[in-house]
């Protein structure tokens, strides 16, 4: 179903132009997606695209929203078509009109749907989007969490709620029907993702029929992948202000910076053969044998300053990262960071030098135009410390190295969570774990119990590592409490 080009349509006012399709060929679905948020339409979707562009293939994209009903409502009457809204420093911005996306289904709407389109066998991948909290898995140590509500309902039910639950029922039909499995890509910032995802399903698969979970094992494929744009959320007012701007009106619009880069493990199912997958290398990934070096320093300098920065930031009152970085003191503390603290923690990728990584991340992050939030990047910490933060603390201490920097950041989570910001005015932390935090950090009444109490929270703190930090990290409290974040980080630097 071609639709006529997006052309103005005569005599409407700008922000009343449809957009719609162009009236190129439109490629087959190969691809489903799950948890089809900003991010994957600003970054996944438009390598895709750009992959059908220069070598063609069926690589059109089948949405999948596994929670509401939101995103599929506001592409579905412009045909799942969307701009893609590049901003540069200088305030200039470009658009690009995406149309990769064939359809949309919203999960919870009607997972059979889902299920049937995941089982057909021209999908021959499997992307996904659904956050850390979305794998159900155990933060501290990467196993399936069992007691997680979605994973009780999908042992018991037919039709899943959960990621895991829709790849391993899915998985379950394709080999019933004697189709090949399809590569599951996950495009989340964790780390050694291919390996996470490959475990939960496994685990999962392997509690309903153990040579299920011998057949995805053998034939199956988890490409680790590091992903890495940034996008924060589309806000009403950039709806209103594209459509003045570009001639008509779309209703999901996704804002980017310029940069993107896209790391992946090149290890798709063999039985499709050169039908494996896109040609994301022609459309500029890059295809590794072995992505960890390139998360470590994704995660670990990116993610791991980019948390550091949302928390302390938040409560020293800056509402975007562009802001806390133009603060003297923060960009001192974010410095600081990747030179003592980050940098000597983990082994470089080939040819890639550190220190040009971390100037080109500052310049990333001054981009005045991006406003990304900083409680938009707090949200879920308790999902993302571990690898963004933890995991470099313990490497650096089994080195005999401190990270004063880092730890004040764990401080300031703490800080955080509990719900009150510098001024005494509540946060709405946006966490699993939110009430449990909240009420760890209500009962205690000193530093050092809430400290303590929170460091006891085993989704996130291994006991070691909880044994190791809790000096260091009651100090950075007692200092966040008494000075306030700005003057705690002055005075440490
Ligand atoms: C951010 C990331 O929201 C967050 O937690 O740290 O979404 C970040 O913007 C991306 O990973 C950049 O690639």
């Amino acid at each position: 179903m071609v639709q006529s080009s997006m052309s103005m349509e005569a005599g409407l006012p700008a922000d009343e132009q449809r957009l719609g399709r162009s009236g190129a060929a439109r490629p087959d679905a190969g691809i489903v997606h799950l948890g089809l948020g900003a991010f994957y339409r600003a970054f996944g979707a438009v390598y895709v695209e750009d992959a059908v562009r220069i070598s063609g293939g069926d690589w059109g994209i089948i949405g999948v929203s596994l929670q509401s009903p939101g995103t599929r409502d506001r592409l579905a009457p412009q045909d799942f078509v969307y701009t893609v809204v590049t901003q540069n420093p200088d305030g200039g911005e470009t658009f690009r009109k995406v149309e990769i996306v064939q359809e949309v289904l919203v999960a919870p709407e009607d997972p059979e749907a889902v299920l049937s389109a995941m089982s057909d066998p021209a999908i021959r991948i499997v992307t996904l989007t659904v956050t850390e909290k979305g794998y159900c898995h155990d933060p501290a140590t990467g196993a399936l969490n069992f007691d997680h509500p979605d994973i009780i309902h999908d042992l018991e039910a037919a039709l899943p709620r959960s990621a895991p639950g829709f790849l391993v029922r899915a998985l379950e039909r394709r080999r019933d029907a004697g189709h090949p499995p399809f590569t599951v890509l996950t495009c989340d910032n964790l780390p050694e993702n291919g390996k996470l995802v490959r475990r939960a399903v496994l685990d999962l698969a392997r509690k309903f029929d153990p040579a299920l979970a011998d057949w995805i094992a053998s034939d199956g494929r988890f490409p680790s992948t590091m992903v890495d744009r940034i996008t924060p959320a589309t806000k009403p007012e950039d709806i209103d202000r594209l459509a003045q701007k570009i001639g008509y009106r779309d209703e999901a619009p996704v804002l980017c910076e310029p940069f993107r880069q896209w790391v992946v493990e090149d290890d798709f199912v063999p039985a499709y053969g050169a039908e494996a997958r896109p040609d994301l290398a022609g459309a500029g990934a890059e295809m590794v044998a072995d992505v960890t070096p390139y998360e470590n320093m994704k995660l670990r300098m990116l993610n791991g300053t980019h948390s550091s920065l949302a928390y302390l930031g938040y409560l020293a009152g800056h509402e975007t990262i562009a802001e806390t970085v133009g603060d003297p003191v923060f960009a001192g503390y974010v410095k600081r960071l990747w030179r003592d603290e980050i940098i000597p923690s983990f082994t470089a990728p080939e040819g890639v030098d550190l220190a040009a990584y971390a100037d080109a991340l500052f310049e990333r992050y001054s981009n005045p135009v991006i406003r990304h939030r900083t409680w938009q990047i707090a949200m879920d910490g308790s999902q993302k410390l571990p690898q963004r933060i933890l995991a470099t603390i313990a490497d650096n201490l089994a080195a005999g190295r401190e990270c004063p920097g880092l730890v004040l950041a764990v401080a300031g989570w703490m800080r955080y969570v509990g719900g009150l910001d510098e001024k005494g005015q509540p946060i709405e932390v946006r966490d699993p774990l939110a009430d449990k935090l909240r009420a760890l950090s209500d009962a205690a009444g000193a530093t050092e119990q809430k400290v303590a109490g929170l460091l006891g929270v085993r989704e996130v703190f291994s006991a070691r590592l909880a044994a190791d930090i809790s000096t260091p990290v009651t100090a950075a409290y007692g200092q966040l409490s008494a000075l306030g974040a700005r003057k705690a980080i002055e005075d440490m630097l």
